[in-house]
């Protein structure tokens, strides 16, 4: 697991002894030697574990900067060239081992002793730069299991589509597509390595899945047993996709991004061909040069033919125009550093994404191409997409949950509606603070329910990793509900902890989806909750439901609900 989880402060501030490593000629130390086979080893587990916070380049985002500069100890123990306070193989292998308060996981319980040594020692060595991909490598990688012409013209199976749930199984590198009405395992889908995300076509026909290892898989809904019908190597590390949704472009393209190389690509939406690759590599917010912007959030506008894509270490949000993609256009709205997660507010005209290190909320104006507002928040924001509905005092809100603070935040956002007339003095302002507790990564609600819904998988508390918060929308004084979700699973008791994680609705908005996501060797589940009396509907398990992570109802991702 690679998401930073709040971990005990006193552990690591008790653990600061210095190892001092050899020094060579100049005085300056040396990095650890390791063997060519040590460091294949630990450059996998860096890009496994370590990268998605750290980057390729270690240059930092949510995680440190874990250049050498930083990482090696001088003589001393102390200062380096770089000027900060190094830290060394001893100091580096417990801060690994224990996490740290600002944020960082411990990992003793997913490394060995071992590996926690040999990625001390990996860090402290100059990073590995990696290869560029370009389009003809992405061309190479293009397979067309299913053309177009071999696919059915109508619906073969007999699933309620508009219900089905594509389930990422994150340890295995598949999905799980789910029929929702019977809660039966339609199938499971090989794909790229511990896959992120999944996204629909505007028709709601193909599903696409990308990976972190950036293999990008296109299911084809319709056929009788849904299958993979294309691939596609995006790049060697990603972790969005979504489609062109403008009316008239429906299912025409798709656009993935990377996090290495830093780019994006845009491809045909039915067979995943490369049309384009374009860099990211630029200026950030700050006018500063950044080797590895890396592609965070994407999402389609339904009101032009335009993605909104958000570069993680620029700040900077690109509104890219497909409606001619051999002469793209891109407007260059600048925001704060680093772009993470984000969605529409509900009228879909203003997309707000997390700057998440500069505590603050990004939003977009999709209709007139500007930043709408900068919005100061409590500690690292971490919305996924969010979740909207009309506050009984301030109007229409957006909500977002914090990785790093305690609270659920509701943002007033602008609607046309005359009815709201009264709430536009609050527009773009933090109208009121939830409490909660930190390690929060999803929010959810629908617009049929009345219920709030709020995780905190990553908190270091077992009960409360393990339990979801519900508060009422109408009288959000009332105490929230929590719900234990280990507990109302059944499932034996273990020693990894079964976090809580991703509240996903049921298209019909009636039904609350959970995973419990437990070790890779231990039963999971996805618990079903009826919304209206939040009561277990059915608690959703088989041995080779492993990992389950974030579950993506067709309708509601096709629509953008939330
Ligand atoms: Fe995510 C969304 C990046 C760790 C589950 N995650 C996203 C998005 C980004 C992102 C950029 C937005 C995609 C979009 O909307 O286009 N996630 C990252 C990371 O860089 C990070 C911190 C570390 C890493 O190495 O990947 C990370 N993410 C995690 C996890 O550990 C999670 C909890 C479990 C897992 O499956 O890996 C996780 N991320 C998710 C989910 C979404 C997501 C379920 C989509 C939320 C939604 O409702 O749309």
């Amino acid at each position: 697991m690679t998401f930073p989880r709040l971990s005990s402060i006193a552990a690591v501030v008790m653990l600061t002894g210095l190892a001092v490593p050899a020094m060579a000629q100049d005085n300056k130390p040396e990095a650890p030697a390791m063997t060519a086979a040590e460091k294949e080893t630990a450059k996998k587990i860096y890009f496994e574990r370590c990268a998605g916070c750290h980057g390729v380049l270690r240059k930092g985002a949510t995680g440190k900067n874990l250049e050498p500069h930083w990482t090696k100890t001088d003589k001393d123990g102390k200062k380096t060239e770089g000027g900060t306070l190094a830290l060394g193989q001893s100091r580096l292998e417990k801060i690994i081992g224990y996490g740290t308060d600002g944020g960082m996981v411990n990992f003793d319980d997913i490394l060995t002793k071992e590996e926690l040594t040999l990625m001390a020692k990996y860090i402290q060595n100059t990073p590995d730069v990696p290869p560029e991909y370009s389009f003809k490598d992405t061309m190479d990688s293009w397979k067309l299991m299913v053309p177009v012409d071999k696919r059915p013209t109508k619906q073969m199976n007999k699933l309620n589509l508009k219900n089905v749930f594509s389930v990422t199984l994150r340890d295995t590198g598949e999905v799980a597509l789910i029929d929702g009405d019977t809660k039966e395992i339609v199938s499971i889908v090989k794909t790229g390595y511990a896959v992120h995300i999944s996204r629909l076509s505007a028709s709601g026909r193909y599903v696409y899945v990308i990976g972190r290892d950036g293999r990008l898989s296109l299911i084809d809904l319709w056929m009788e047993k849904p299958s993979v019908v294309a691939e596609l190597k995006i790049g060697f590390d990603a972790r969005s996709v979504d489609t062109s949704k403008f009316k008239g472009f429906e299912d025409k393209y798709a656009i993935a991004g990377s996090y290495w190389p830093p780019q994006y690509v845009i491809m045909d939406g039915d067979t995943l061909k490369p049309r384009k690759v374009v860099g990211t590599r630029g200026m950030t917010v700050d006018g500063e040069y950044h080797p590895e912007p890396r592609v965070a959030s994407i999402v389609a506008s339904f009101i032009k033919p335009e993605w909104v894509v958000n570069i993680k270490e620029t700040g900077q949000i690109l509104l890219v125009d497909y409606s001619d993609i051999e002469n793209l256009k891109t407007t260059t709205i600048a925001s704060a550093k680093f772009l993470h997660d984000g969605g529409w507010d509900a009228s879909k005209r203003y997309f707000l994404v997390a700057a998440n290190a500069s505590n603050k909320i990004a939003a977009v104006d999709t209709k007139t191409g500007k930043l709408a507002a900068l919005v100061d928040t409590a500690k690292i924001p971490h919305p996924g997409r969010g979740a909207n509905f009309v506050h009984p005092k301030f109007g229409p809100v957006w909500a977002t949950g914090h990785l790093g603070a305690d609270v659920v935040t509701l943002i007033s956002t602008p609607s046309e509606d005359p009815k709201h007339k009264q709430f536009k003095q609050y527009n773009w302002k933090v109208v009121q603070e939830m409490k909660h507790v930190p390690g929060n990564l999803f929010v959810k609600t629908h617009p049929k329910s009345k219920h709030f819904w709020a995780d905190a998988p990553q908190n270091p508390d077992k009960d409360l990793a393990e339990s979801v918060a519900v508060w009422d929308m109408a009288d959000l004084s009332k105490p929230k509900a929590i719900l234990n979700v280990a507990k109302d699973s059944g499932l034996p008791e273990t020693k990894a902890v079964k976090r809580a994680v991703h509240p996903e609705y049921s298209a019909d908005g009636k039904e609350v989806w959970i995973s419990l996501w437990g070790g890779k060797t231990d039963q999971s589940a996805i618990v079903v909750y009826d919304d209206a009396t939040l009561k277990v509907k059915k608690v959703i398990t088989d041995p080779k439901m492993i990992t389950p992570t974030g579950k993506f109802n067709v309708y509601n991702t096709q629509h953008d609900i939330y």
